[in-house]
């Protein structure tokens, strides 16, 4: 059923969460924690819902190690830990951020302020754009800026981004309406510098969009490989190394990503360079509430 596997995703999520903190520290490579929490995704009875990201600093969303990756945490970092999980197709999806070495200062708390006062104006018949307002407001509240380009999602079953997008910023224009049994990612992001992502090579991260022709066999033999393992959710460049010769994946996924039947996730970078806090939270929309599932 829907809802229990929904809960289900949602519970593993929440075990995932906590038991990586012990691997928060100076010294942790990326690649061990992201390992460690697909690992452990799988264990508890879920599968990824698309790759666990690992943002540090001034990149706010959408890097993820790859096989190779010597990035490790230091000391005062702030790391944005984004992971989702899928129980047949049921999504959880669900964001923190962690300063390496230290507690939480003023721009995590507004972020987490923000979430949860966003999550505290759901109930179905409010319009996204007054959840946007909670969000907005919280940030700038307390003198960072909320990120214009990012924003939280409906979500469908193996659809990570159903259409109806939740701004951290208001807009008069935003007049969804939520209801009962709607599933929704609300997840506030605040910066300390102008506001705005920019894309930035390497994408690390894809998703299958549509079939299409390609002349090159790998591209076809991939492309048959990614629709068959993840469907319609996001994946790894990671999760491939190993399928194929590396220069021949990175040539079949940019033939695959030319023709339009992947849709590569560049990183997304504040563009001041401006550090970035996330939390972010999985929610059910009800008549008088918001359960969240995270
Ligand atoms: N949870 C993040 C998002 O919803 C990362 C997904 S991987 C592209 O965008």
């Amino acid at each position: 059923e829907a809802i229990e596997a929904l809960l289900k995703a949602g519970e593993i999520a929440r075990k995932v969460k906590e038991e990586v903190v012990d691997l928060i520290k100076p010294g942790t490579k990326l690649y061990d924690i992201a390992e460690f929490v697909e690992k452990r995704i799988v264990e508890l009875g879920g599968k990824p819902a698309f790759p666990c990201n690992l943002s540090l600093n001034e990149i706010a969303a959408h890097y993820t190690p790859y096989r190779g990756d010597e990035s490790v945490l230091k000391e005062g970092d702030y790391l944005k830990l984004d992971l989702g999980v899928h129980v047949d197709g049921y999504i959880a999806d669900t964001a923190v951020t962690f300063r390496v070495g230290m507690g939480e200062d003023e721009l995590m708390e507004a972020a987490r302020e923000a979430l949860e006062n966003a999550i505290a104006t759901v109930r179905a018949g409010v319009m996204v754009r007054d959840v946007a307002k909670a969000i907005e407001e919280t940030i700038r509240g307390r003198g960072f800026n909320p990120i214009v380009n990012l924003s939280g999602h409906k979500i469908e079953r193996y659809k990570l981004h159903a259409g109806v997008s939740i701004p951290n910023v208001y807009r008069q224009a935003d007049t969804y309406v939520l209801q009962e049994g709607d599933v929704f990612a609300i997840e506030p992001f605040a910066t300390t510098g102008a506001g705005q992502v920019i894309e930035v090579p390497p994408a690390l991260i894809f998703m299958y969009v549509r079939d299409r022709p390609v002349r090159m066999l790998q591209a076809r033999r991939l492309l048959m490989h990614i629709k068959r393992e993840y469907k319609t959710l996001p994946f790894a460049y990671r999760w491939l190394q190993g399928f194929m010769p590396e220069g021949q994946l990175k040539m079949a996924l940019a033939q695959l990503d030319k023709v339009g039947a992947i849709y590569s996730y560049p990183i997304l970078r504040e563009v001041r360079g401006g550090m970035v806090a996330q939390f972010e939270h999985t929610v059910i929309v009800e008549k008088d509430g918001a359960h969240i599932t995270t």
